[in-house]
């Protein structure tokens, strides 16, 4: 395969401090062999802790979304040089829950796509067609549109460090998934975009996830495709086992 699989958890707004020590030690010893990338993505109170306990091992820590000024009067808000500092080495941005709950746009998925990569953050970016756009025959305008515009502005060399998440909005949380031909056919189709933008050898470079209830059962056939270079789990990632699995199962 041209690419290395990269399987990230998107433990969402899960576990306190003290239930995610027990995790990654539970996800250590099943990922130690893995021939994947393997990245928890917490959240941010549990940061420094699993920074702390993946040392010596092959996970690596990420966040769930980075705002995109360097610092100043952001309430509530995390920039990316303090993700850089306490050890984060990849971050989630514009995830359907960030863009449907909490107002994220193809604007601001680039402003905050830019600002991680200037402070050496690995962006996990988002994409993906809600349920009816999926039905009205639009996944391919809508996916599209969404590389153009959160990708707008990034160098070619900026570009193939990126990882790209293909999530379909139905199949998030709602234990459906996209099948193994959807899922590869939509990976194909951001490749084919990322082409007609930045040529194919920085296409054939990014990492192209598939996200959206991937879990311990369907694993293996989606990875098992072309165009799908790993996955970024939610639900099943909080579970040792199932992820140990998945990572297996990519390996
Ligand atoms: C899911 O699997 O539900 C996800 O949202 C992964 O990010």
């Amino acid at each position: 395969q041209l690419r290395k699989a990269v399987i990230a958890g998107n433990w969402k707004m899960n576990k306190t401090r003290s239930e995610a020590v027990t995790l990654i030690k539970e996800i250590i010893p099943l990922a130690k062999d893995a021939d994947c990338d393997i990245i928890v993505c917490v959240p941010f109170t549990n940061l420094e802790t699993a920074v702390e306990a993946v040392k010596g091992t092959n996970i690596k820590v990420g966040a769930q979304n980075v705002h995109f000024e360097e610092a100043g009067a952001f309430t509530g808000e995390i920039s990316a040089s303090m993700l850089k500092e306490i050890g984060a080495e990849y971050v989630i941005i514009g995830h359907s829950e960030r863009r449907q709950y909490f107002g994220e746009t193809d604007e601001t998925v680039n402003k905050r796509t830019k600002a991680a990569l200037a402070a050496g953050l690995i962006p996990i970016v988002c994409v993906g067609e809600l349920l009816w756009e999926r039905e009205t025959g639009i996944t391919e305008e809508v996916v599209s549109r969404q590389i153009k515009l959160d990708l707008n502005g990034i160098s070619s060399e900026d570009c193939k460090k990126l990882i790209i998440a293909y999530e379909p909005v139905w199949a998030i949380g709602t234990g459906k998934t996209a099948t193994n031909e959807q899922a590869d056919e939509a990976c194909a189709l951001i490749r084919g975009r990322l082409a007609s933008l930045y040529g194919k050898d920085v296409a054939d470079a990014v990492t192209i996830q598939y996200g959206g209830s991937m879990n311990a059962q369907n694993a293996t056939e989606l990875v098992a495709k072309e165009n799908v270079d790993g996955g970024l789990i939610g639900g099943a990632s909080l579970k040792a086992a199932d992820f140990g699995v998945i990572i297996k199962a990519a390996s």
